[in-house]
């Protein structure tokens, strides 16, 4: 049987560790490295249509298992016939397993080996959410990647209760790889954890990898830890996976980060910032992040970032979004969430040429002293 996902590396930079290649889906085949907007609720905050996504370079969304478990249930979802028609997107999708969703919202929760005990907040009922349901759920959600339940444990948790985390997470791993009803349609990625533990990492990652996953996401960072932490986590967790696979760091989304995920050998990553700090009216620019709310936009009559041909940068100023944020109204919002999205994906297209090009350190030069290198 061919898998579901596949990944081919088309090169690595010269001198960094960086991977220009393909993901190739049953949606598509798509550029990495690449940045996921994530649509939480099968939606993308921001109120970001489908076309949209796919004009400003959209290629692969995310959303949560956790909460369209809660609403509206995976049997509609699978009634409407998946998560790609019943939002109208036909590219990829990739699904969070809940895991990290259910430690990070949920109340009264209670971590067992057979999975997490917790409360629906929005009705109050008790739910069970083993690795088996958390594969459940993702078949009948229908995404091209799924995640299996894992534990992220807090980065500064002591060494053995990581180390039973970790183990616990590759016992759940191997368990939802067994429930995995669709191999052929969708790809389940294991999630490596381990903290900033060296050896766990190592043990997590040869653990996960005699599995044989079709791809391997690398979670418990971003999580409270510095940057040079992160980083340091990374350079020795990289190289324990196979090459031939895709390598996707999990709730990353600064523009400095991914730089530095990519120059280690990182291929995919998502995360809420651009769009949860848009809605607020934080862009992210060329030269750092504009606060358009600010009153000295108030006579701006400049686009947002003079360097950006999103459709917010083309068609609107400083003033007018300053103006929309001041008056609560929507759009403000809207035309925020687009650019800070557009950005990112036009970060990623000259992360990908710079590694084409063997220079991707230049770039980082560049984009650390123009966007303002952010220490923690
Ligand atoms: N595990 C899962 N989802 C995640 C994380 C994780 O560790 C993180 C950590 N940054 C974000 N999303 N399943
Ligand atoms: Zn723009």
């Amino acid at each position: 049987m061919e898998p579901a996902i596949k990944y081919r590396l088309i090169k690595t930079e010269k001198h960094t560790g960086a991977r220009l290649g393909e993901l190739i889906t049953p949606h598509g085949t798509f550029k990495t490295p690449m940045f996921m907007p994530v649509g939480t609720q099968a939606a993308i905050k921001g109120a970001i249509s489908p076309e949209e996504l796919d004009e400003m370079g959209s290629q692969v969304i995310l959303a949560n298992t956790y909460h369209l478990w809660l609403q509206p249930g995976p049997d509609l979802v699978q009634e409407a016939g998946g998560l790609h028609k019943f939002m109208n997107w036909d590219k990829g999708i990739l699904t969070d397993s809940g895991g990290f969703q259910v430690f990070s919202l949920a109340k009264h929760r209670k971590l067992t080996e057979e999975g997490v005990h917790f409360r629906n907040e929005l009705n109050g009922d008790r739910l069970f959410l083993s690795p088996e349901k958390a594969i459940d759920i993702q078949n009948k959600l229908g995404p091209d990647i799924m995640m299996s339940l894992d534990e992220c444990p807090p980065f500064f948790e002591s060494y053995d209760y990581v180390k039973h985390s970790v183990e616990r997470t590759s016992r759940w791993a191997e368990r939802g790889l067994r429930a995995h009803a669709n191999p052929a349609t969708q790809g389940l990625f294991g999630i490596v954890q381990g903290a900033g533990f060296e050896d766990l990492r190592r043990q997590s990652a040869k653990d996960l990898v005699s599995l044989d996953f079709p791809g391997y996401s690398i979670g418990g960072l971003s999580v409270g830890e510095s940057k040079a932490e992160m980083n340091r986590v990374l350079d020795f967790t990289t190289p324990l996976l196979p090459t031939n696979k895709p390598r996707y760091l999990m709730g990353v989304g600064t523009a400095d980060s991914l730089i530095d995920g990519v120059m280690r050998g990182v291929d995919m990553f998502d995360c809420v910032l651009p769009t949860r700090i848009a809605r607020k009216g934080t862009c992210m620019t060329t030269h750092g992040r504009l606060v358009v709310k600010n009153a000295a936009y108030a006579h701006d009559f400049r686009p947002l970032d003079p360097d950006c041909d999103c459709y917010t940068c083309r068609n609107y100023t400083r003033a007018y979004l300053r103006h929309l944020f001041k008056a609560d109204e929507a759009f403000g919002q809207r035309l925020a969430s687009y650019h800070n999205l557009y950005f990112l994906h036009q970060l990623m297209k000259r992360v990908r040429q710079a590694i084409m090009d063997d220079n991707l350190t230049e770039l980082r030069e560049e984009v650390f002293e123009t966007y303002g290198y952010n220490a923690e």
